[in-house]
């Protein structure tokens, strides 16, 4: 989460394992999509100022955060090292947005729990789309700089376990 304290795109480099050769999923919902563009665009340039191959990355859209979860399930099939799901939820006028967001979460938890390649969370939930500017790019840096780091930084976790 962004606070005053936590800028979404800070990281130290020299702490994140060699991404040379990593191969990364992504699946960016259509909804808000200035927003999710924006994350996208944070996530692959990170991924790729880290040693990750262009080439490598495999993006594909989904019409709303709702499809996130099929779309990382099916993804994660591919050979991919790690899958990041990229979606951005805004409170509307009825309950709606929560269910939207309760479902994603407990989809992409379960993925992780279930099967063998992370699958990083990518979903802004806010209250306006001011907090979503914020978030994608803005005062609160880029979500998706912060889902590039722990992709790299899962692939590398679940290297390591299938070494020992
Ligand atoms: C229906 C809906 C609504 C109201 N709001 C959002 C949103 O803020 N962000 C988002 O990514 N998707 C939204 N959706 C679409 C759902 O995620 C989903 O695509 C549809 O309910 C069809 O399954």
């Amino acid at each position: 989460m962004a606070t005053k304290n936590h800028n979404l795109s800070d990281y130290n480099p020299q702490t994140l394992p060699d991404a040379t050769g990593m191969k990364v999923g992504i699946v960016v919902s259509e909804w808000n999509e200035n927003i999710t563009a924006a994350l996208l665009e944070g996530a692959r340039q990170t991924l790729m100022r880290n040693g990750v191959f262009p080439e490598d990355i495999t993006v594909q859209t989904v019409p709303g955060s709702f499809e996130l979860v099929y779309g990382a399930a099916q993804m994660v099939k591919t050979g991919v090292d790690a899958v990041i799901a990229i979606g951005c939820v805004i409170r509307g006028e009825t309950p709606h947005d929560r269910y939207i967001c309760q479902g994603v979460t407990y989809g992409l938890a379960r993925l992780n729990a279930v099967q063998d390649v992370p699958v990083i969370y990518g979903l802004i939930t806010t209250l306006d789309m001011q907090q979503a500017e914020e978030r994608a790019g803005g005062s609160f840096g880029n979500k998706g700089d912060e889902c590039a780091v722990t992709a790299i930084r899962m692939a590398n976790f679940r290297k390591q376990m299938q070494s020992t």
